[in-house]
């Protein structure tokens, strides 16, 4: 089943929203495979943010997530990781729809609230950028059966 890495950031940790957002995604129907609240050091942060690297707010991006602890998570389902994206809404929350996690509990660009990977190819990245493989449980529910 397709995987993906959600991260409540430092803003949405300090607003009290991880179990609002965790919420969001267990009622949708997706599994979760993995959490953990975690400090990213700077060194980390600039290995996950790496595509932004020449961005002129790629200083500031890597001091905000490293500000304080971040709740890091694996979730597991079908088309999961556009699923996320769409659940999350647009980057900017001036765009975001509400209804989204960016549209109800963001205003501005530099603190919107969560990260999820936007492809397969970044979602096995960052999982292992921020999970050991042991950190990852299998495990199936009963109630799957009235998901899929
Ligand atoms: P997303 O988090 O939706 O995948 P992204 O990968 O383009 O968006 O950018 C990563 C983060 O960088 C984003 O969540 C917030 C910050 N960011 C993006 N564009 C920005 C901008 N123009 N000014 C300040 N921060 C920005
Ligand atoms: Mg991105």
């Amino acid at each position: 089943m397709e995987k993906t890495f959600l991260m409540v950031k430092p803003d949405g940790v300090q607003r009290g929203v991880i179990g609002e957002i965790v919420a969001r995604f267990e009622k949708k129907g997706f599994h979760l495979a993995g959490a953990k609240l975690m400090s990213i050091s700077k060194e980390l942060a600039e290995q996950h943010y790496g595509e932004h690297k020449e961005r002129p707010f790629f200083g500031e991006l890597v001091d905000f997530i490293t500000s304080g602890p971040v709740f890091a998570m694996v979730w597991e389902g079908e088309n999961v990781i556009s699923t996320a994206r769409l659940m999350m809404g647009a980057t900017n929350p001036k765009e975001s729809a509400p209804g989204t996690i960016r549209g109800d509990f963001a205003v501005t660009v530099g603190k919107n609230i969560i990260h999820g990977s936007d492809s397969p190819e970044s979602a096995e990245r960052e999982i292992g950028l921020f999970f050991k493989q042991e950190e990852l449980v299998e495990y199936s529910k009963l109630i799957s059966e009235w998901v899929y």
